[in-house]
C-alpha cells in the first residue's frame, strides 16, 4: 500500500524529540507486560486462561498470527477498492472516477473526515464529550488534502474480508471466553490512518452507559478486536494505559495535567505485526497520535458486549439514534455474526465454523440478498 501515497512527510515540530524518546520507551514498556502470544487452547478446547488472566490484568493483549497471506491479501484488495471509491472530497456525492461514491446513499453515519494529521474530537463535546483533550497536532505537507477519510463505520457492508474476518473461529472462542457464550454485537470499524496524514484519536475510554451501575465491573462496556493489515508501530499504532479499565471512569484531563503532556507516562503502544489481533477493553485508556511515520495503519477494528449489558438497556447515542436494546434487536443486530460465519466457510472450508450459540437452530447464508440487506446495518449498532 505504501506505494498508494508518496506524500511529504512532515514531524511533530517542536515536539519531534520528545516524541521519539516516549515512542522509544513506550515500546521498551509493552514487551514487558507478557500480555501477547498466539491464540492458544486447553486441551478441552478452552482459550488458555494464561491468555484471559493476562487479558484481564492489561487491559488489552496481542494475538500473533491470526490472519495469515491469503486473507491479508484479500483485506487489502477490498481496503484499495473502499479509498478508490471514497468520495472525491467531504460532502461530494462521487469518487475521484465520477462513479457514486462508497456510503453517498446510506443514513447510517459511515465516513468520519479530519484535516490531516488532525484530532477531531479532542477537546470537543463530540461522542458523549469522551475525549476531554485534544492531542497535539503537526502541520501537515502543504500539498496534502484540506480533509481525510480516517474512520469507516458500517464497515462489513463494504467488504467481505472484514465480514470474514469476523466470522474467525478462534476470534468468536475468545469473544465467548470474555464475554459469555451468548455475548453480542457492538459496532464495527475500518481506522485508516495514512502515512503524514492519518488524524490522532485523542484519549478516551468508549463506555457511556455504565459507570456507575452497581455492578459495574472491569468488563462492563465489552471489548474491540484491532486486525492489523499491515501491523501497527509505536508511532502509528493504538496505545493503552494498562490496567485502567479496572479504574471506573477516570480523569483524563488531570492524567494530562499531572503529565505535563499528552504522552500519558504510563500508557503503551500495540505493536503488531501483519496478521496480528489485539483485543483492547473499551474501558481502557487509549488513543493514538497523529501518524506522521511512513507506514499506513488500515486496522479492521470489531467489538462485543456481554449479553447482559445491553439487554433492556437504553443505548447511548454515540453511533446511532438512542434506543433501549430489546431480545429483537439484539437478535437482529447479530446476524451479522451468522453473515461472518458462513462467509468465513465458503472462503475458508478447511476451518471448523465457530458456532455462535444465540443462533444456535438458525442458517444464515451469506449470498446476494444477504448482502442487499445489510445496507445500513449499523443503524442497529449496540453502542453503551
Ligand atoms: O484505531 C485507533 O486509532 C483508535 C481506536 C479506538 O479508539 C477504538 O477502537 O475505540
Amino acid at each position: 500500500m505504501n506505494e498508494i501515497s508518496k506524500v511529504s512527510l512532515p514531524d511533530y515540530g517542536p515536539e519531534e524529540a520528545a516524541m521519539r524518546v516516549y515512542l522509544d520507551e513506550g515500546a521498551r514498556r509493552a514487551q514487558t507486560l507478557g500480555n501477547r502470544g498466539p491464540i492458544r487452547f486447553t486441551p478441552d478446547g478452552a482459550v488458555h486462561p494464561d491468555i484471559l488472566e493476562a487479558y484481564w490484568r492489561c487491559g488489552f493483549y496481542i494475538f500473533e498470527g491470526v490472519l495469515k497471506a491469503d486473507e491479508l491479501a484479500d483485506i487489502e484488495a477490498d481496503i484499495r477498492d473502499i479509498l478508490d471509491r471514497l468520495p472525491a472530497e467531504k460532502g461530494c456525492p462521487v469518487d475521484a472516477k465520477g462513479r457514486p461514491a462508497l456510503g453517498a446513499d446510506l443514513k447510517a453515519p459511515t465516513l468520519f473526515w479530519s484535516k490531516p494529521l488532525a484530532d477531531p474530537f479532542g477537546g470537543t463535546n463530540l461522542a458523549a464529550g469522551r475525549h476531554p483533550v485534544k492531542m497535539f497536532e503537526p502541520k501537515a505537507a502543504a500539498d496534502a488534502p484540506k480533509e481525510i477519510v480516517y474512520l469507516i463505520l458500517g464497515s462489513l457492508q463494504f467488504s467481505e474480508a472484514a465480514l470474514r474476518v469476523y466470522g474467525h473461529p478462534e476470534l468468536l472462542a475468545v469473544a465467548a471466553a470474555v464475554n459469555g457464550d451468548d455475548f453480542v454485537p457492538f459496532n464495527e470499524a475500518l481506522f485508516i490512518k495514512e502515512p503524514g496524514r492519518g488524524a490522532s484519536v485523542a484519549w478516551h475510554q468508549d463506555g457511556v452507559t455504565h459507570w456507575n451501575s452497581p455492578d459495574w465491573d472491569e468488563g462492563s462496556h465489552g471489548f474491540n478486536f484491532m486486525a492489523q493489515l499491515y501491523g501497527c508501530t509505536p508511532a502509528n499504532g493504538v496505545w493503552v494505559v494498562p490496567g485502567s479499565h479496572k479504574l471506573g471512569k477516570v480523569d483524563i484531563k488531570a492524567m494530562v495535567a499531572d503529565a505535563g503532556t499528552e504522552r500519558l507516562p504510563d500508557a503503551v503502544p500495540l505493536v503488531c505485526k501483519p496478521g496480528d489481533v489485539a483485543i483492547t477493553n473499551r474501558q481502557a485508556v487509549h488513543g493514538s497520535f497523529a501518524n506522521t511515520s511512513p507506514d499506513w495503519r488500515v486496522t479492521v477494528n470489531f467489538g462485543f458486549h456481554r449479553r447482559r449489558s445491553v439487554l433492556g438497556v437504553q443505548g447511548g447515542g454515540v453511533h446511532n439514534k438512542a434506543a433501549v436494546y430489546d431480545a429483537e434487536r439484539i437478535h437482529t443486530r447479530a446476524r451479522m455474526i451468522g453473515y461472518g460465519i458462513d462467509a468465513r466457510r465458503q472462503r475458508f472450508p478447511h476451518e471448523t465454523p465457530f458456532v455462535y450459540q444465540p443462533l444456535a437452530g438458525e442458517t444464515y447464508r451469506w449470498d446476494a440478498d444477504a448482502k442487499a440487506g445489510i445496507k445500513d446495518y449499523n443503524l442497529m449498532d449496540l453502542s453503551i
